[in-house]
């Protein structure tokens, strides 16, 4: 029988102990990084994770990729390759933080924790996370998309993602880009997320096809970038001899809405239309003035 760690809303390791008795001042972005995220849709450059913690989720991913993995129902959707290329290989999943601790426990990290609070503007709810990788030599893209267009189910619009690099990511093994700006267009159909790279084009206005002007934007393993729902951002193919994996935790604005009757994620009961995101699947973790679990007693270390 499987723990779900979903049941825990609170560290269930040590492994962010050191980083939860620290200031969350200590983790304030400062203004001109907020001024550069509200003007260019994304900002990279935030130190997330040490070296230790890396370690520990690389360690905890490898077996979870493994479908026969005890702990594999957990996830809500889980893609061993989702690439509509046969010849490449993208490795996506929803609800690893159901499984293993670090995964669960990286949602309190104030190293990313403290900044969302921030770029929301108000209490940070937990949406859903994600795990992306991309194996070496023949890695698969992830299509321009903005990650909006995948949650219209919940609104008012006020998500934020973060994208924390678990190998260095660089131009060469298919760090994310974006489209400086591109957060202040509409939404836009979806057009696939690991087909062609440039579906998106077809459904561009001239005016937005003259801007789409893609900005690589790589990172040291433990570093993580944040981007509005509305960025458009994509990754081409990693053909380096090395892995590019990267954890992603997707947060809302505490007060946003589910828009359907429908279950939300696969696998969760359902949020009545009209009512508030929460309960054990979305736990509240930056109320406005602390991280929820900072005066947890359990953790130890
Ligand atoms: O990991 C990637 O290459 C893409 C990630 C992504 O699309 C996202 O975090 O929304």
């Amino acid at each position: 029988m499987v723990t779900d760690l979903a049941d825990f809303h609170h560290p269930v390791s040590n492994i962010f102990h050191s980083d939860l008795k620290k200031s969350l001042a200590s983790f304030n972005l400062t203004n001109s990084q907020i001024e550069f995220f509200k003007s260019e849709g994304y900002l990279p450059g935030i130190q997330a994770l040490n070296d230790q913690q890396v370690e520990q989720l690389r360690s905890e991913l490898t077996p979870i990729m493994d479908p026969a993995h005890p702990g594999n129902s957990l996830y809500y959707e889980f893609h061993t390759n989702e690439s509509k290329d046969p010849a490449k290989v993208l490795f996506h999943a929803l609800g690893g933080w159901r499984i293993t601790p670090a995964l669960h426990d990286i949602l309190w990290a104030p190293g990313y924790l403290q900044p969302a609070f921030q770029l929301l503007g108000g209490p940070v709810r937990f949406w859903h996370d994600q795990l992306f990788c991309k194996p070496a030599k023949h890695g698969g893209v992830v299509a321009w998309h903005q990650d909006y267009s995948y949650w219209t189910r919940t609104g008012p619009m006020a998500h934020l993602t973060c994208w924390i690099a678990l190998d260095d990511a660089t131009v060469d093994n298919g760090c994310v880009h974006y489209i400086p700006k591109s957060h202040q267009w509409d939404l836009l159909p979806i057009t696939g997320l690991a087909g062609d790279m440039e579906s998106i084009r077809s459904v561009l206005s001239p005016k937005q096809f003259e801007q789409f002007v893609p900005t690589p934007v790589p990172l040291k393993k433990g570093q993580a970038v944040f981007h509005h729902p509305l960025t458009i951002h994509g990754s081409f193919e990693n053909k380096t001899p090395n892995p590019r994996r990267a954890a992603v935790i997707n947060v809302l604005l505490d007060g946003t809405i589910s828009k359907s009757d429908e279950p939300l994620l696969t696998g969760v009961p359902a949020i009545a239309k009209g009512t508030a995101v929460k309960g054990k699947f979305f736990p509240l973790l930056h109320d406005g003035e602390k991280i929820c679990a900072s005066d947890y007693k359990g953790i130890r270390g």
